[in-house]
């Protein structure tokens, strides 16, 4: 690939095809090494065409051609063109049927992208650009198509033959096969095309719509896995009827289906009709799933489902246009998550995600835009920012509009481009149309990269009783763009004034009182000007500000708090996300100072403030269990690094670890308390309080390992022995392998008897293997060698590779960072390997490497050394020279 440098695709060119294809019939013939497919295209020319050009050009990939034909005439080699990547026809008709035959090798295809193997089965996965591995077509999603699809194949191997759409016909072919043929009505591009055949079993279900249609619901899976689709039927009966109360919108097709499959590279896919899922993102059941897995698993049955709107129904007009559907669509599924469980719980989790991964994607070398510019490969910007970021571009559309301005804007985009592939500005137009607003400045948000940072600062007059608040914004320099070119953004900032006894009444000068509101604490101001002030009357005390509550916009907001003020705040505010996040900006001013007096050598102290807020959150039985176990949980090693100018990798895991032991002997007793009321025997539920609970406890398990008592040693051995589900067992077993009281043998017999209790559950292994990637202890880069040698591991699967290369690489940075450079060696070696088996994956682990700025020289100069020992590999996939190449830059 390096011969040929990898060009880059932009968004400028983008250009409507030249020619549309009304209708695609599939016919497959089953074969592992030798899978024949073949094609008939009716083709016509696009009237609407920019260039409109004589030859037509059809994408194609690792394709043996066997024969074509236009309007029934083979075609002569003369006639065609064959290149790696595409086939052209010099001279067609205005309209014409073409036909082809390929074939294609599902077994060797360790990409998982087009048609495959896993396991025993074979599916597909096609976006972004897949299905030009299956054969020749206009693989871009503003070209779209009504499917027809026969799958033959042996009836003793493959039972189950499945794809879009209704079944319309089954039975035995000539060949003594058997074939079924499904048939999609809705026209969609070729990325939503789905093929599974396999020996599989199925639970099913019905769901009766808002207007009465009874759909067939199905869940296909390994026969041994036929217990843990309770969860995932029911996810996915709460997704639909949401959707219809929120948004009006109702399923389309007769029949619903899920597919689990072991190998795939993502969580999941929204093929219409027929989602094909990876096993951790649809099964689940009390023994194997942890809570956090039980949870994922709901929203993302949710998210697909919620594809079939925001997607298929609607897709997008070309790849720059992906947060179209990915931000709206994450946008939605956490709405959903939210509703069924908890506002604030799930607010706090999604902002500590973006706060930690996204804001750090964004302030590294492959920052982008929510919608890009340009790529060189299209997968590699199924990213944090077109999802987590573009899902809080929306969300702040939401704010800005009201929900029911929102609703009546989501409306007209579905059914103004119903059918259709439509871009990020037809949605803003529906949404300004809506609404009476001018969004023109707000669309700086999908043009412009990186974190904006907003500055507050403030005076209150006492004899005025007037209190000004200042916002100044700016954003940092991003690959696309220097700081000084960026435009202010439109930001809408949520906030309210907390005085000694609560929230006090906001009066904005200049603006009356609005009558229809019965909360008068809260205002959402319009951040729009480089700089703003705004003032606030008859305010009778000196106020806390407290600012973007919920989280209002995605930027780094800095105000000088005292840590008085923050406690107030945690302990006072009516804004649960304001609580948990003065907390968090506690605990870090705390460990902060753990981490000068240990750069500076000095003795450390712990701020009490903390101990005694911890102390009070810890005693008070009336707060939200789930809330004080998310304030209980000190900023992660990587959101404590995101906020670093420079990462100083040994001072911040050090700080961590003595301000967790300092809290866990201060508050021994209310830990252990705590840790007895929670642990009582309960019937198992997933409800969120259900939840809550087991959060908290687990939380305070994590402290009592921390200290020298024995006793707490062989709490988490019973809370290992006895569990009744997988949260409490490896919460149990994480505690042991962690704890520096247990011995060796004891961290040994733990993990030995958990993976013979759980060798024959993949997932549980998974997770085994996750939980040994983390330890921080001394030796992590040896033990990860010794793990990828278990047999338990394989390189072929995303999900091994992930809980063991990626959870160490990303979750275990005293090891991975170790000073010598092993860590970013062994990196390199890895993804050497899987360049060649499976691009995606190869460059997804690239992410902890690509952030070398931020470290020491020492450390920078062994990381570079890492990457430029990959790019030096002759055939380099674009996906992982993309990556790497602009993370050198
Ligand atoms: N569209 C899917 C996820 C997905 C994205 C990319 C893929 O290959 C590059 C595969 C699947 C979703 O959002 O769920
Ligand atoms: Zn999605």
């Amino acid at each position: 690939m390096k011969d040929a440098q990898p060009k880059s695709i932009y968004l400028k060119d983008y250009k409507r095809p030249d020619f549309l294809i009304e209708k695609t019939e599939l016919h497959f013939t089953l074969d592992p090494s030798e899978t024949l497919v073949q094609s008939r295209l009716e083709i016509r020319r696009n009237p609407e065409a920019n260039t409109p050009a004589a030859s037509l050009v059809l994408h194609g990939q690792e394709l043996e051609l066997i024969s074509l034909s236009i309007d029934g005439h083979a075609l002569s080699s003369a006639g065609y063109d064959v290149g790696p990547e595409a086939l052209t026809i010099s001279t067609v008709p205005d309209e014409f049927v073409f036909e082809a035959v390929v074939k294609i090798n599902p077994e060797g295809n360790t990409s998982l992208e087009g048609l495959y193997k896993s396991r025993t089965m074979y599916c597909t996965q096609c976006e972004a650009e897949g299905f030009r591995k299956i054969t020749y077509y206009l693989d871009r999603p503003d070209v779209m198509s009504e499917f027809l699809t026969t799958i033959e194949a042996s009836e003793s191997d493959f039972p189950v033959l499945l794809s879009n759409g209704n079944l319309i016909a089954s039975g035995e072919a000539d060949s003594g096969k058997h074939f079924a043929t499904w048939h999609d009505p809705f026209k969609k591009p070729a990325y939503l095309f789905a093929l599974v055949a396999g020996t599989l079993d199925y639970v099913e279900d019905t769901f009766t719509t808002q207007s009465g249609r009874d759909i067939t619901l199905r869940i296909f899976v390994e026969s041994k896995d036929i217990d843990k689709c309770d969860h995932a039927m029911r996810s996915l009966k709460n997704a639909m009827r949401w959707d219809e109360e929120v948004y009006g919108l109702e399923y389309d097709l007769d029949i619903f289906m899920i597919v689990a499959v072991d190998d795939f590279n993502m969580g999941a896919m929204e093929n219409k009709g027929l989602n094909i899922f990876n096993t951790s993102c649809v099964l689940a059941k009390p023994e194997t799933t942890t809570d956090a897995g039980f949870q994922r698993v709901e929203s993302v049955v949710a998210h697909e489902y919620f594809h079939n709107w925001s997607g298929n129904r609607v897709t997008c007009r070309d790849w720059f246009q992906l947060s179209l559907k990915e931000g709206f669509t994450v946008f939605r599924d956490s709405q959903f998550s939210a509703d069924m469980n908890s506002q604030t719980v799930k607010r706090v989790e999604d902002v500590s995600v973006l706060r930690t991964l996204q804001f750090a994607e964004d302030g590294g070398p492959m920052a982008h835009p929510v919608r890009p510019p340009s790529f060189i490969e299209i997968s590699n910007f199924y990213t944090l920012t077109v999802y987590e970021k573009g899902s809080e571009v929306v969300g702040m559309i939401h704010t800005l509009l009201g929900a029911e301005n929102f609703r009546t804007g989501s409306d007209l985009y579905f059914s103004r481009h119903d059918g259709e592939a439509a871009t990020i500005e037809d949605f803003v137009a529906a949404m300004e149309e809506a609404s009476g607003r001018d969004l023109a400045q707000f669309t700086r948000w999908y043009s412009q990269a990186g974190t904006p940072r907003v500055v507050a600062s403030d005076t209150y007059n006492e004899d005025s009783g007037t209190y000004t608040l200042t916002l100044a914004q700016s954003c940092p320099t991003t690959p696309e763009a220097k700081a000084e070119e960026k435009l202010p953004f439109h930001i809408p900032i949520a906030m309210g004034l907390l005085g000694d006894a609560g929230n006090l009444p906001i009066q904005l000068q200049g603006q009356p009182a609005d009558p229809d509101t019965d909360d008068n604490t809260n205002i959402v101001l319009e951040l729009t000007e480089p700089e703003q002030t705004f003032v606030f009357e008859g305010v009778t005390e000196k106020p806390t500000p407290v600012l973007l509550r919920g989280f209002s916009a995605p930027v780094k907001l800095h105000y000088d708090y005292s840590r008085e003020q923050l406690t107030a705040i945690m302990s006072r505010d009516s804004d649960g996300f304001s609580r948990w996040d003065a907390c968090q900006k506690l605990a870090v001013a705390v460990l902060e100072d753990v981490m000068q007096a240990y750069r500076g050598d000095q003795a450390y102290r712990v701020d009490p403030l903390l101990v005694a807020a911890y102390r009070a959150i810890l005693i008070d039985t009336s707060l939200d269990k789930a809330m004080v176990a998310l304030m209980l949980q000190l900023p992660t090693e990587a959101y404590l690094s995101e906020i670093a100018t420079e990462i100083d990798v040994e001072a911040i895991h050090f700080a961590r670890q003595y301000v967790r032991k300092h809290l866990a002997a201060a508050l021994s007793a209310q830990l252990e308390a705590v840790y007895q009321a929670s642990n009582e025997v309960v019937p198992f539920s997933v409800s969120a309080s259900a939840i809550a609970s087991r959060s908290l406890k687990n939380t305070v398990l994590s402290y009592l390992i921390c200290t020298d008592t024995d006793e707490n040693l062989q709490l988490a051995q019973q809370q290992l022995a006895n569990a009744t589900n997988m949260t409490d067992e490896l919460s149990g077993l994480t505690a042991i392998i962690n704890s520096e009281l247990a011995t060796d043998a004891q961290r040994k017999t733990a993990l030995d008897e958990f993976y013979q209790r759980w060798s024959a559950e993949a997932l549980v292994v998974n997770q085994w293997l996750v939980a040994q990637a983390n330890v921080a202890r001394e030796g992590g880069l040896e033990r990860v060698m010794d793990l990828i040698q278990h047999e338990a591991f394989d390189i072929k699967n995303p999900n091994k590779v992930r809980s063991v290369i990626g959870a160490f690489c990303s979750g275990n940075p005293v090891n991975f960072h170790r000073q010598d450079g092993a860590g970013y060696e062994f990196l390199a070696d890895q993804i050497l390997v899987l360049n060649k088996l499976n691009p995606q994956i190869a460059s997804r682990l690239l992410t902890p490497l690509t952030k070398w700025r931020k470290y020491d020289k020492g450390r920078q100069t062994l990381m570079c050394n890492a990457l430029q020992r990959v790019l030096a590999e002759p055939a380099l996939s674009k996906d992982v020279y993309e990556v790497v190449s602009k993370s050198l830059k």
